[in-house]
C-alpha cells in the first residue's frame, strides 16, 4: 500500500432479491429504497469477470440512505469516509437505516455492473477485514487469486461454510492476457505457489504482488469496449465508464 490516500471506486450491485435471513432484517427497515452492496475495487477494469460477491460473515453491516430512493451497504466505518465525501446528503451526518451481520447477507442476489454474468451471489469470505474499502469485496477469480482461493475452498466445503452448490455455478471469467499466466492470471499464480486455501495469508500475499503487477504492466484486455488495449491504458477508461453510467463512485480512504 501506498503512502498516499487509496482511490477505489465503488461499485452499485444492486439487490435483486436478498436471503430470507437479510430480508427479514432488512427490507422492513429501508423504505422501499433500492438497496445496493457498495464493494471497494482498485481493478474496475476487471469487473466484466464477477463471479459473486464477498462478505466478512462475523462483521456487521449498515444499511445507509443515500436519499429517498437509495440505500448502500457497506461498514460503518466506510460510511463515516463516505459522508465526508459528499455521498450522502447532509455532510457528517451517517443516515443508517439498520443493521445485518454479514452471514444473513450470504445468498442474496446481485446484479453485476459490467459482468458477463449479470447476476451473482453474495458468499462469505473469512479475509474480509472491516478495516478497509466498504468491507464488501467484489469477486474476480480470473484475477485476484483471493477471489480464486476462496470460491475453491466455498465448493469444496459448502456445507460447512453453509454456501448452496448452486451459487458457486461458475468457472473463473478471462478479462486479460498476459504472456507469462496466459488468460486466468490469479489461477496460473495460486498453481505456482502451490496456494491450498484461502488459510494461506503468507503464499496469497505474494500471490496477489505477483498477479497485480503482472497483470497492470503486462496486461492486454481480452474482453469488453476495450479490447485488445493495455490493462494500464484500460483501467482509468472502464473506471471513468463505470461512472458516467451511474454504476459506481469514487470512494477514497
Ligand atoms: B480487488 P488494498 Cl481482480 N478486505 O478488487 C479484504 N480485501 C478487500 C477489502 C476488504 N475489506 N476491500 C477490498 N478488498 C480487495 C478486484 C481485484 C482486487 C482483483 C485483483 C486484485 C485485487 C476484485 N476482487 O486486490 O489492500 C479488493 O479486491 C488485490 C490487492 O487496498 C480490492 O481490489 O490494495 C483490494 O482488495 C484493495 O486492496
Amino acid at each position: 500500500e501506498g503512502v498516499g490516500p487509496q482511490e477505489y471506486v465503488a461499485l452499485k450491485m444492486q439487490v435483486v432479491e436478498f436471503s430470507p435471513a437479510a430480508k427479514a432484517v432488512v427490507e422492513g427497515n429501508v423504505g422501499g429504497r433500492k438497496v445496493y452492496f457498495v464493494p471497494a475495487t482498485l481493478r474496475p477494469e476487471t469487473m466484466y469477470g464477477q463471479t459473486n460477491c464477498f462478505v466478512g460473515p462475523n462483521i456487521k453491516y449498515g444499511v445507509f440512505a443515500v436519499n429517498d430512493t437509495e440505500a448502500y451497504v457497506c461498514t460503518y466505518r466506510s460510511a463515516r469516509n463516505m459522508t465526508f465525501q459528499g455521498v450522502f446528503p447532509v455532510r457528517g451526518e451517517i443516515p443508517q437505516l439498520t443493521e445485518v451481520v454479514g452471514s444473513a447477507l450470504v445468498g442474496t442476489k446481485l446484479k453485476a455492473p459490467l459482468g458477463v454474468m449479470s447476476e451473482v451471489y453474495v458468499l462469505p469470505m473469512e479475509n474480509v477485514k472491516d478495516t478497509k474499502g466498504t468491507g464488501v469485496v467484489t469477486s474476480v477469480p480470473s484475477d485476484s487469486p483471493d477471489d480464486y482461493t476462496t470460491t475453491s475452498d466455498l465448493r469444496k466445503k459448502a456445507e460447512f461454510y453453509k454456501v448452496d452448490p448452486k451459487w458457486l455455478d461458475f468457472e473463473p471469467i478471462s478479462v486479460l492476457r498476459t504472456e507469462k499466466y496466459g488468460d486466468l492470471t490469479a489461477v496460473a499464480v495460486c498453481k505456482e505457489l502451490k496456494i491450498q486455501s484461502q488459510k494461506d495469508i503468507k503464499q496469497l500475499t505474494e500471490a496477489k504482488e505477483i498477479a497485480y503487477k503482472e497483470g497492470f504492466y503486462n496486461g492486454v484486455m481480452t474482453i469488453g469496449d476495450f479490447k485488445g488495449e493495455s490493462v494500464q491504458e484500460a483501467k482509468p477508461k472502464v473506471r471513468a465508464q463505470l461512472i458516467k453510467m451511474g454504476l459506481a463512485f469514487p470512494y477514497a480512504e
